[in-house]
């Protein structure tokens, strides 16, 4: 799962690329890669439980890409192939005012700055659609696949026809794999942040609120508020500071925190656990996956040898206090191999090689 940061120049992409990973950032134009973590309030209270000698976190990559000049698109072959090759992208769109670093028209226009880019990833899906429906209408006397994708790519076209994009239309399952290997850049899920200073962030404004909002809520799309400026205050404190400077803006979460987790939850993205004194550590998996695969993710012996798996919810956990009490009440569950996992899930696996 890699994600990728796009926006235009400078917006504040970087500056969130490095407080999501942490990374140092070269400097040029090279996209820019990294892991962040997924705070997560669950493995917090997990570690205080079982104060183990390590912690992990889910974790999620991002990749900051070069800044995109708006009607530049087609000139930009890196800015494309870095984005073809990413599971979703993270728009960041700019609404904070600083005088230093001027706009390219002098203007804050967050709505519009979403739309050129939006329109131009439509755009290039078009271009992209329409090349591949001419060479299979040449190749439809011979190949009898061909007659079903481009009845697929014929449904795409209508939506691009209308300036929509490819996520918001519906596919079978073997529709959607016909078309999947294409990489259309707006069938990938989008997640917005808007990047405020510190007074719109403190009065819960920035310009064309109102028109943003709408345009996410009417596309699904999460939108999540960072202030660029102010992760990086609350970055620079110590731990008590840091509670006391967040309680004041009256958040209890950072902006980057719940851009992770927006992230995360977006692409389907959940979490099971495993607990005890050497580790408490918190694995990623798609949400519909079972037991057995699971396990996979923890080593491929688990899931060859899979026996049973011993589940308990994280809430039943904190609500009776230890496993031994859960033990003694009986209330651990074995489950076999086609259980779905659940986010939350508590697990042993049981397994045999
Ligand atoms: N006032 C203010 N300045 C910011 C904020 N976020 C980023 N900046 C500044 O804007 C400039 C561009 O940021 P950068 O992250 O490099 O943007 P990029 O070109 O999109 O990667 C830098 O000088 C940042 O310090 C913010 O939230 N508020
Ligand atoms: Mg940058």
């Amino acid at each position: 799962m890699k994600i990728g940061i796009i926006g235009t120049p400078q917006s504040g992409k970087s500056t969130i690329f490095q407080l999501l990973t942490n990374v140092e950032l070269t400097s040029g134009n090279k996209a820019n890669m990294g892991m962040a973590r997924v705070p997560d309030q669950r493995i917090d209270r997990l570690t205080a439980m079982y104060n183990p000698k390590k912690t992990t976190y889910a974790t999620i990559e991002f990749v900051d890409i070069a800044g995109l000049v708006k009607g530049q698109l087609k000139k930009s072959s890196e800015f494309l192939n870095a984005v073809r090759d990413v599971d979703a992208i993270v728009q960041v769109i700019r609404a904070f005012h600083n005088d230093l670093v001027p706009t390219i028209d002098g203007k804050i226009a967050p709505l519009s700055d979403l739309d050129a880019i939006q329109s131009e990833l439509i755009l290039t899906d078009w271009s992209l659609l329409e090349s591949r429906m001419e060479k299979l209408e040449r190749e439809r006397v011979k190949n009898p696949e061909a007659t079903k994708e481009l009845a697929v790519l014929g449904k795409c076209r209508d939506v691009l026809d209308n300036e929509l994009p490819l996520r918001s239309l519906e596919l079978s399952e073997e529709e959607d794999k016909l078309i999947r290997g294409y990489d259309f850049f707006t069938r990938k899920p989008l997640i917005l942040v808007v990047n405020v200073d510190e007074d719109q962030f403190r009065t819960r404004d920035y310009p064309q609120k109102a028109e943003l909002t709408q345009w996410a809520c009417e596309r699904n799309i999460p939108l999540v508020v960072v202030s660029g400026q102010v992760e990086m205050e609350i970055n620079q404190l110590d731990t008590e500071d840091r509670e006391l400077f967040m309680s004041e803006l009256g958040i209890e979460q950072t902006g980057i925190a719940r851009l992770a987790q927006a992230v995360y939850g977006d692409l389907g993205l959940i979490s099971y656990f495993t607990v005890g004194e050497d580790e408490v550590r918190a694995w990623t998996i798609r949400q519909g996956t079972n037991a057995r695969q699971g396990a996979g993710k923890i080593h491929s012996d688990i899931e060859r040898g899979f026996i049973r798996a011993e589940v308990v919810g994280y809430d039943v956990l904190m609500e009776h206090g230890s496993m031994a009490k859960l033990k003694e009440k009986g209330l651990f569950r074995l489950e076999g191999k086609d259980y779905i996992i659940k986010d939350g899930d508590i697990t042993n696996f049981r397994f045999n090689v």
